[in-house]
Parts: structure tokens; sequence; C-alpha cells
């Protein structure tokens, strides 16, 4: 018997990576799911089942969950500082997906369950200032998360915790720090920094351009973790006997300028910067500490963000190149 697995969110970046890190396993036979029409998925595969239907309706969540073994939750309205400042109750609706397919899961016994937390779940306190100490686990509480998302967020991670003691559901929750690489968001509106500023300065070297915009005043501080690192962190979490809930991110804290350089080393191209310190900017400084994860489930990242970098220009620059229109949906889904 083959190991049905589902991911929803199959056709977003981390959930289409997942599956493509599945896809070899004659073991497992995989059912994906996306709200997005098929022309938008990132990644699919013909010899998956794939689904385009919205878990906000409990009928769909029931739909897929049938005779499922394991289910992946990585189905959410998101995407970085500059979607989340502005769309706060339709990232809060997301909480409708994850309620949805807890309930179709104990229904229907499946055995495990993972959820897609967030770093955003962080209390706002221990986020004020630049190269801030890595958040432990412990800091989402007492609770001020970011508005809208985070709050999400934090009740679904505890909404996962209450079906396991109230249900019996095993389930795993991570907190992802600012996941990038190819294969991602890197236009349209929803891009996080990473493949923002490699999509700025690949645009400037191409056009001969010498300026790019910056969002805020370049000091603020983040961890990026590299794909790879990412499934390598959830699949570790999600096998693994330990059920509290871990961050999954990079302890290698940067500020945003720094990062440019980063960059501007990669193309091997200097820009000068215009700081817009009306643009959404979110926390002044965020990181993970991983000394729980680490200890815990023995996971920790492989690949410095230079490198990840060099891999995410590299893509990039290629849909840039080729005029790839990969990044064109942003639907909202509320009927105005
Ligand atoms: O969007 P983000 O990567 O999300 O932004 C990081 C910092 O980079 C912000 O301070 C932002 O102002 C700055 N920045 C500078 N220029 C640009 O062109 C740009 N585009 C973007 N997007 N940012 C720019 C994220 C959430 C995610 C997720 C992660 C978890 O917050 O948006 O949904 O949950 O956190 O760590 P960030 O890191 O603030």
């Amino acid at each position: 018997m083959k190991t049905k697995i589902l991911v929803c969110g199959a056709g977003g970046f981390i959930g289409g990576h997942l599956v493509s890190k599945f896809l070899n396993d004659k073991n497992k036979e995989l059912i994906c799911v996306d709200i997005k029409p098929f022309e938008y998925w990132f990644q699919k595969y013909e010899n998956t089942k794939n689904f385009c239907l919205d878990l906000k309706d409990y009928n769909n969540a029931l739909k897929v969950t049938e005779g499922v073994d394991y289910v992946f939750n990585f189905a959410c309205n998101m995407g970085g500082m500059g979607f989340i400042e502005n769309n706060k109750a339709e990232c809060m609706l997301s909480v409708l997906v994850n309620t949805n397919l807890l309930r179709a899961s104990v229904k229907h016994k499946c055995k495990k369950f993972f959820f897609s937390s967030s770093a955003c779940v962080y209390n706002a306190s221990k986020q004020k200032d630049t190269f801030v100490e890595g958040l432990k686990e412990e800091d989402a509480y007492p609770a001020d998360p970011e508005d809208g998302y985070g709050w999400e967020k934090l009740f679904s991670e505890r909404m996962c915790r209450h079906f396991s003691e109230d249900f019996g559901l095993e389930t795993r929750v991570v907190r992802y720090h600012n996941i990038f690489g190819p294969l991602g968001t890197f236009d349209g509106g929803r891009e996080k920094a990473p493949a923002a500023l490699c999509r700025k300065i690949i645009y400037a070297k191409k056009n001969n351009q010498k300026i790019i915009d910056v969002w805020g005043d370049g000091e603020q501080t983040r961890s990026f973790l590299f794909i790879d690192d990412c499934i390598d962190g959830t699949l570790k979490v999600f096998n693994s006997k330990e059920s509290e809930v871990f961050n999954i991110g990079s302890e290698e804290q940067v500020s945003i300028n720094q990062m440019i350089e980063l960059i501007e080393e990669i193309a091997n191209y200097k820009v000068e910067k215009n700081y817009q310190l009306n643009k959404p900017k979110g926390v002044r400084g965020r990181s993970s500490d991983n000394s729980l994860v680490n200890k815990k489930v023995k996971w920790k990242p492989n690949l410095t963000l230079k490198e990840g970098l060099t891999k995410t220009y590299t893509w990039i620059e290629k849909q840039i190149n080729s005029g790839s229109n990969i990044e064109k949906f942003c639907q909202s889904n509320i009927e105005k």
C-alpha cells in the first residue's frame, strides 16, 4: 500500500518544492491542492493528482482528505511585507483553511497533520532593534504578533495543539523565517525582500540604471532561509517524535543593506539606494534561534545566505530574460 500524502498549497512556493522532493518515491501517492488555477502553479506534475479547489469550503477539505495518511498544510493567502500589511483581513481568512483541514483530518482519521506557521507570530517587543537576539520559540508569548497575518498563524498553531490534545490528531508545526529561493514569487506585490531586491538589481543592470528603490532605511535586519534547507527542516520535524513548535530559520542575521551588497557582488553591479521610508517595513530586527530544533531534531541550515542568493538570482534573471509570466497571480478571495 502506498502512503497517501496531501499537500495543500501545492501550487505555491514551499508546497511545490515539497511535492518535487516526494516525487521520486514510488511508495508515495501525492494529492496536490491549490486555489490558484493550474497555469499559475509554480510546479505542477503529471504523476500527481491535482485539484484546483478553495479549502475555505469545508466540503472541499472533506473531499481531498478522504483516505489520506499525512496532511501538509501550506495553503494560505500570504506574501511579503507589501502584501500582509495591506491585506490583513484576507490573511486572517486563511484560518478557515486550517480549521477545515483539521476537522476533515479528524473525521477521516488522518495519521499526521503539518501546519506551516511563521516568524510573524513573535512578540513585537522582542523585535524593536536591529541585530536582535535570535527569537526562541518561547518568545511568541505573551502574544503580540504581527497584526492580521501573525495573529492568524498563532491562532492556527494553537488550534493544532488542541486538536491534538482533544481529538488525538498528531500534529507538527514549524515557524518559517523568510524562506526564499527559485520557483517563488519575485514580482507582482507578494514578493519578499530577497527576491524583490534580486529583481531590482537585475533590472537595473539590464537597463543600465544606477539607482534602486529600497523600502525603509536599509538598516532593518532579518535572517533568510534557503528553500532546500527549509524542506530538509520541514521533513526532519515532520518525521521526528517531537510535537512542539519549532523555528525553521537561519541564524545569519543581516541588514537589508548588507543583503543588497551580497546581491551586488553576485550581479557584479553596484547600485545606489533610494530609501522609501513610507513603504511597509515590518519589525526592526528579526532572526531565528535554532538551539531547540538543533537539539531535539538535529536540524540546522547548510547553505549560507550568499549561496542561496546566488541560486535565486540566477533563476530570477533567467525568468526575466525569458519574459516568463510566472508571477502574475494576485487574486482577492472576497467578492466585493
Ligand atoms: O517582505 P519582507 O521580506 O518580509 O521584508 C523584509 C524587510 O525588507 C522589510 O523591512 C522591508 O521593508 C524590506 N524591504 C526593502 N526593500 C522590497 O523591495 C524591499 N520588497 C520587500 N518585500 N521588502 C523590502 C515576512 C512576511 C512573510 C513571512 C516572513 C517570516 O516579513 O512578510 O509573510 O511570514 O516574514 O519571517 P518580512 O521579513 O518583514
